[in-house]
């Protein structure tokens, strides 16, 4: 039997930090971690960096937001030697691009590609965790971020019959990167009409012979502002990207816009709110333009615009009526946005199959059955979405005090303070996750905020003696009003269905998970954390206590 004092037999840390996922937080986090003089390791279950860039590799997959500020900001040099091709990136560049940042850091080497990390596991003793990988792999480490997105765990098809069909199968969510899928003369099925649903649709259909959308519930869809990039807003970027960095945190959404919130509809007669809305939609930033479309009145008019616009651009009545959503108000889920989608139903191999009058009864070995007919198909593709945030973190058995394991600590749905840390699970970080300002503002100057906020908190910790740091419940609970007070501003937000709230998978419970405050009073409430000591914590271990 040992007879080693007690301390000796406490682990001992291998690494600082341990950074899960190399998308666009898990990049920026490892340059960070090493930029503060923390030893680090990062795991990556893709082959590549990337994230979401990596796997969402289907046909037509690019940003919908505009390169102008969808980029990172933390070095000059990233801004002035990367020249984007259009307004809204590929997907294929912005890999590219996250691959190019990560080589110019010095990060790749930081990390284990094609390593998923299985379990995430608090020891109290000795206030450290001990990460374990599929490889086989133990790493214990003080702090672990979890930079492991809020859609990377795909939703599985909640159909009858998804495993007999005999045909090819692909979601867009990990269409395959080794070779060209080859849809040339086939009759293809798409099930599933959200963001990913409109962008690949447009591009099936030039290759495929047939195309039948299966649509549950239609989207808005807005115009895109695809096009080259505009020199002279290049150049200003350029002139001082720092300023820019800060900037973007000023903003409600973390984005360079030039033309927001000029109006408000309200104080418009008839004429003028017309000429403003026809201004703001071929101006591509309809959904921006008027600083109350967050007010019921303004909202009702916005939509019933959009609604007739993209009715205009179907031929067929039957299929432009299906094609609007009158379910929801503008903004009430994540708006599409596509210059082509629409047009789409005018080819004539192209046809819009509406579930709520016809559903799916099963999948069969060669296509898809609904209540009114069987579709012969040799392809289907699933557009079917994510389980959002808790689907990646469930994926992994985090285990904090006491043994709690997060599916515990969320039982009732997300629960966290300021988005980036859950009572229970000191020193661990979850970028990217719910509460934050997450997809109604700009991922990437969210990823950099928050990875700064975190990082200014390591530091801290390090500078006070390595005490662990975690949220009071009562931050939480109060956090949790906070984000359900401003959801119940947003028209729709609580009464559609979607994955903001985790509608789209049965036996989720329903909590909304994005914080709609803005991401100014967000960047304030963190700045104020960090400034006056974390009030909102409990900092076990405090030796100033
Ligand atoms: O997923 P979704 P997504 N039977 O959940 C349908 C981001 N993104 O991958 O609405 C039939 O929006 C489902 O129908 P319904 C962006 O944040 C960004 O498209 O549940 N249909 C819906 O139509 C976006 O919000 C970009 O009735 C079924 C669709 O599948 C998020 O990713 C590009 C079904 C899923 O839509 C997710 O978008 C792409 C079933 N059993 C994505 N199950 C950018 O450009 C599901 N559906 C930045």
């Amino acid at each position: 039997m040992s007879t080693m004092p007690r301390d000796t037999l406490k682990p001992s840390a291998d690494c600082d930090v341990v950074v899960i996922g190399a998308g666009f937080a898990g990049i920026y986090a490892l340059w960070s971690a090493r930029q503060r003089g923390l030893s680090v390791r990062g795991f990556e279950s893709a082959s590549d960096v990337g994230g979401t860039w990596f796997w969402n590799a289907y046909p037509g997959a690019r940003c919908d937001v505009a390169s102008y500020s969808y980029a990172y900001f933390f070095r000059d040099e990233f801004v002035r030697d990367w020249d984007w091709s259009d307004v809204c990136a590929p997907q294929q560049e912005i890999q590219r691009y996250l691959r190019f940042v990560a080589q110019r850091c010095g990060i790749l080497d930081l990390v284990t590609f094609d390593t998923r990390v299985s379990a995430v596991h608090h020891d109290e003793d000795s206030g450290l965790w001990t990460v374990r990988t599929s490889g086989g792999e133990t790493v214990v480490c003080r702090y672990v971020v979890l930079a492991i997105g809020a859609l990377s765990n795909p939703k599985a098809p909640d159909i009858d019959g998804v495993a007999s069909f005999k045909g090819e199968a692909y979601f867009t969510s990990t269409w395959p990167r080794d070779r060209t899928v080859d849809l040339r003369g086939k009759r293809v099925g798409v099930i599933g009409t959200g963001s990913s649903g409109v962008q690949v649709i447009p591009e099936v259909a030039k290759l495929a012979k047939t195309v039948t959308v299966f649509q549950r519930t239609a989207n808005f869809v807005v115009p895109t502002e695809s096009g080259p990039m505009d020199p002279a807003r290049v150049e200003a970027l350029r002139k001082d990207p720092q300023a820019v960095r800060s900037g973007l945190r000023e903003t409600y959404g973390g984005n360079l816009v030039t033309n927001m919130g000029q109006h408000r509809l309200h104080d418009l007669d008839q004429a003028g709110q017309d000429e403003a809305l026809a201004q703001a939609w071929a101006g591509k930033y309809i959904g921006l333009a008027f600083r109350d479309a967050h007010l019921p009145e303004a909202n009702a008019r916005i939509s019933e615009y959009i609604r007739a616009r993209m009715q205009e651009q179907v031929n067929d009545p039957w299929t432009a009526h299906h094609l609007v959503p009158w379910d929801h108000p503008f903004g009430g889920k994540r708006p599409c946005r596509s210059d082509v989608y629409l047009q789409t139903f005018n080819e004539p191999h192209v046809r819009l199959i509406a579930l709520p009058e016809t559903p799916i009864v099963r999948i069969v070995p060669d296509g898809i059955e609904t209540t009114a007919q069987k579709f012969d198909l040799d392809v289907i593709v699933y557009a079917t979405g994510f389980d959002a945030v808790s689907g990646a973190l469930f994926s992994i058995d985090i285990r904090g005090l006491g043994g709690a394991t997060m599916r515990q600590a969320w039982a009732d749905g997300p629960n966290n303070y300021l988005g980036t840390m859950v009572h229970g699970f000191p020193n661990l970080f979850l970028p990217s996750s719910a509460m934050s300002p997450s997809v109604l503002s700009n991922m990437a100057t969210l990823a950099e905020q928050q990875i700064d906020f975190i990082f200014d908190s390591i530091d801290w910790l390090e500078r006070n003696g390595r005490p662990r740091l975690q949220p009071r419940q009562a931050s939480q609970v109060s956090w949790r009003e906070q984000t359900l007070h401003y959801a119940q501003r947003r028209p729709g937000a609580l009464t559609t269905k979607s994955w903001y709230s985790g509608a789209n998978i049965p036996g989720k419970p329903r909590v909304f998970m994005v914080y709609c405050g803005g991401f100014k009073r967000y960047d304030d409430i963190c700045k104020a954390e960090l400034r006056d000591g974390f009030p909102g914590y409990d900092i076990v271990g405090d030796e100033r206590a």
